[in-house]
């Protein structure tokens, strides 16, 4: 064990002394855990959904004397077939941190709070948004959320107000994934028929850390039946560990391989005639525009050998169609580089090379559930919001390809400064930690009138808000209906109640039915939770309390390959894009340069990257002791730099490097390997916790967003979070 960090000795010894700062005795100290042998041990299982990061794992939970015990996966959930990860156990015990907000809190003072009731936050909260709204207009007003589960309510709740303006984390996670397959399939997140593929490729996408335990779990059953696992990443990711076969590349210049590889296919003739033949559009013009795109071009851009890109190209289409390019997620196909889109468009197109949708082994678009609606009649729907959103994502001149709903959150803080933004909702989502540059979020969000904020613990966000709600944890409430995704299959699944509230905390439904009569909105937050999972479950005949009893319930509808169909306007799978065209776009997949490159006669300068952790979600499981304690007993807390650099720098493993851009300066300890291309670092992201109200969690290692400016991708308007060069020194 490393003498860095915490270690489990010096972890058990803080929780004996009930030392603060570890988080200590509910987490099971000796004389809870001697209690708890003398009160009932009756064993209680309750079927629910994981929350611990934004997969929905169904999982069936243990109590025993009535506390959280241990959960287990449940087997027929779709995208997780009985698996559940280490942060889905870690944040189980959560809901034992002492760090959780247990009642409702007012500002009033810096980072001073007072308890409050549920009433007094209700009406004072009410007060002021109907006083901003009337004298600034409801588009003064905002929510910003993690969007998925609870989502629908709150854009009722937003719609209720009046107001356009409702974010998700879109632009810093996956816009440019979605949409570049939305243009050349008409749909924005096919699956993976893994079990059966004989080469899977990753352009960017580490499911090995960057969890979905459905697709761990086919692809280690096609590893087991001998199918070629490929990663293309800068560095040697838990994938490529996986997979056995590790291509490294130059960040930012995944497109280039992509065309030099359709070049080889074309060239070679090594695609699925039938399937160009018949299912795509526009193959002759990205034919000739791929034309020049050869290896040894590829291999000036991306440092991957002419040889090697050949050599994929063939292994690939030789195993057509039973071969996919996984269709990526966050890293290199979400919202890194401006020219994402281009690569997203250019692998959705490969795959169409090699013809495998709707193929065993390849591609397919999962069959979508319907739910219902409360009634009408009984229960008023707010009329629809027409106007714009104040950040210009609706406006179709400005982002035409960005949809409605999703916005463009980056641009929240700078709105605030100019008065456009007077009050916000911020709603499991913690934007002072996951969106670029902090220090003018922080600015921003304090320069609002009226912030809210709901989470469980006082996050970076909530600790600048004028009020923090505290919603009940996840084992504490239902959630509404969820039609998990990530399946081959159609299912329903619930998130319901294991425990009473330990506090004073309410679910989300419930809070919105309170505020709701405050601001004059109340006859449409007329309903319970209740009446509306009832409501949207009544189309499928699965009653509330079956689906309670099962966790998750399996509605048939199994994918079975077939003939192919896309939602594209030509109804093909579409090489040239119509869309595209049209907004003088490139209609085909063309090579676009990186917004940046790192100095290469510079010894200090390098391209920032990161990448999750298969441990930690995001920024907000550092603080779970158990987490962390992974972290520290590994260390895996440090940058990563590729020994040639290290040496000519004159770091050393282990030692601090400082890490300074044009808005940041930060200290990281190196780990020197050979797995990363010299011309990046890279950073874990879970860390750098500043809210000294999460008391494990803080100060804890560094964050990329310290380091990136506010950017917006000139189409789409995403962060392009890895399109940074920072200057790195020893310390
Ligand atoms: N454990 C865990 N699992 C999660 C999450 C989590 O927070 N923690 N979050 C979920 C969510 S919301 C998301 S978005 C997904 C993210 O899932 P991924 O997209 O797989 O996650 P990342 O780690 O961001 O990026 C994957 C890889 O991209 C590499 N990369 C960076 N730049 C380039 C490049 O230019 N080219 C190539 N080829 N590779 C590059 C990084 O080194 C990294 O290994 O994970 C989901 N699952
Ligand atoms: N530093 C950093 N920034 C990132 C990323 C990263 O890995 N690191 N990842 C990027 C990606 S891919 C994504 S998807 C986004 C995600 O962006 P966020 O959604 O902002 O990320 P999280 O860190 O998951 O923050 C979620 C917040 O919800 C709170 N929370 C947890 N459980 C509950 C609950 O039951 N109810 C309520 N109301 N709140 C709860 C947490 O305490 C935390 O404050 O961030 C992006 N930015
Ligand atoms: S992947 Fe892990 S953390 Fe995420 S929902 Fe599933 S079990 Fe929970
Ligand atoms: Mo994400």
């Amino acid at each position: 064990m490393k003498e860095s960090g915490i270690t489990r000795r010096k972890f058990l010894i803080g929780s004996a002394a009930g030392g603060a700062s570890l988080v200590a005795a509910s987490y099971m100290g000796f004389d809870s855990w001697a209690a708890q042998k003398t009160v009932s041990q009756e064993v209680k299982i309750t079927p629910t959904l994981c929350d611990a990061c934004g997969n929905w794992c169904a999982i069936n939970v243990y109590t025993r004397g009535g506390r959280v015990w241990k959960a287990e996966g449940n087997p027929i959930a779709g995208n997780n077939m009985g698996r559940i990860c280490a942060k889905g156990h870690g944040m189980l015990h959560e809901v034992y941190n002492p760090d959780r907000i247990k009642s409702p809190l007012k500002r009033v003072g810096p980072g001073k709070f007072e308890p409050i009731s549920w009433e007094q936050a209700y009406r004072e909260i009410g007060e002021k948004v109907r006083g901003i709204s009337e004298k600034y207009g409801p588009e003064s007003l905002f929510w910003v959320q993690y969007p998925e589960g609870n989502a629908d309510l709150t854009y009722l709740f937003m719609r209720a107000l009046g107001s356009p303006n409702v974010f998700s984390h879109g632009t810093t996670c996956f816009l440019p994934r979605n949409i570049g397959w939305w243009l050349t399939v008409g749909k924005a997140k096919p699956e993976h028929d893994f079990e059966n593929s004989r080469f899977v490729l990753f352009i960017g996408r580490n499911p090995a850390a960057g969890l979905q335990l459905r697709q761990l779990r086919d692809l280690a059953r096609a590893a087991d039946k001998g199918a070629r696992l490929v990663v293309v990443d800068p560095r040697f990711s838990e994938a490529a560990v996986l997979g056995r076969h590790w291509i490294r590349i130059r960040p930012g210049t995944d497109l280039a391989l992509m065309l030099a590889m359709a070049h080889v296919m074309i060239g070679e003739g090594l695609y699925q005639k039938d399937f160009v033949n018949n299912y795509t559009e526009g193959f002759e013009e990205w034919a000739d525009k791929v034309k020049d795109c050869t290896p040894a071009w590829a291999e000036e851009k991306t440092s991957i050998p002419k040889e090697v890109i050949v050599k994929l190209a063939r292994d690939l289409a030789n195993e057509a169609p039973k071969a996919v390019i996984h269709r990526g997620y966050h890293g290199a196909m979400g919202t890194q580089y401006k020219n994402s889109l281009q690569l997203v468009r250019a692998v959705a197109c490969v795959n169409g090379l090699l013809g495998n949708f709707n193929q065993l082994g390849g591609l397919y678009f999962p069959p979508d559930v319907k739910l219902g609606k409360l009634d009408p009649e009984k229960h008023p729907v707010p009329p629809v919001v027409e106007g714009p959103m104040a950040d210009g994502s609706t406006d179709e001149e400005r982002y035409p390809l960005t949809p409605k709903g999703i916005g463009i959150s980056q641009a929240i803080p700078e709105l605030a400064l100019q008065g456009k933004l007077k009050a916000g909702f911020v709603y499991h989502n913690n934007p002072l930690r996951t969106n670029p540059n902090p220090a003018r979020v922080i600015e921003g969000y304090r320069s609002l009138e009226l912030l809210v904020s709901f989470d469980y613990v006082l996050s970076e966000t909530a600790s600048v808000s004028h009020y923090v709600l505290p919603e009940s944890y996840y084992l504490e409430r239902d959630d509404v209906v969820h039609t998990n995704h990530c399946y081959s299959s159609k299912q329903v699944a619930i998130r319901q109640q294991v425990l009473k509230p330990l506090y004073d905390t309410k679910p989300l439904a419930d809070i919105l039915v309170g505020i709701a009569p405050h601001v004059g909105i109340g006859k449409y937050f007329n309903f319970t939770l209740e009446e509306y999972n009832r409501a949207s479950l009544a189309p499928l005949g699965v009653s509330l309390e079956s689906l309670k009893k099962e966790g998750v319930i399996d509605l048939g509808g199994q994918w079975k390959p077939g003939e192919p169909t896309f939602a594209t306007p030509s109804g093909k799978l579409e090489f040239a894009s119509s869309i595209l065209r049209d907004l003088g776009q490139p209609a085909v997949p063309e090579w676009e340069e990186p917004l940046v490159m790192p100095d290469r006669n510079d010894p200090h300068s390098f391209r920032l990257i990161h990448g999750k952790q298969g441990h930690h979600t995001h920024a907000r499981t550092v603080n779970q002791p158990y987490l962390k304690e992974i972290t520290t007993i590994n260390d895996w807390g440090r940058i990563w730099i590729h020994p040639d650099r290290a040496r000519a720098l004159g770091v050393k493993d282990g030692e601090c490097m400082t890490i300074s851009s044009s808005i940041g300066k930060g200290r990281a300890r190196t780990k020197v390997t050979e797995g990363i291309h010299p011309d990046c670092i890279f950073l874990p992201s879970g860390y750098g916790v500043f809210s000294r109200r999460l008391q494990t969690g803080f100060g804890y290692g560094i964050s990329y967003n310290d380091f990136l400016p506010t950017y917006f991708d000139p189409v789409l308007g995403h962060i392009m979070s890895n399109e940074i060069i920072v200057r790195v020194e020893k310390t």
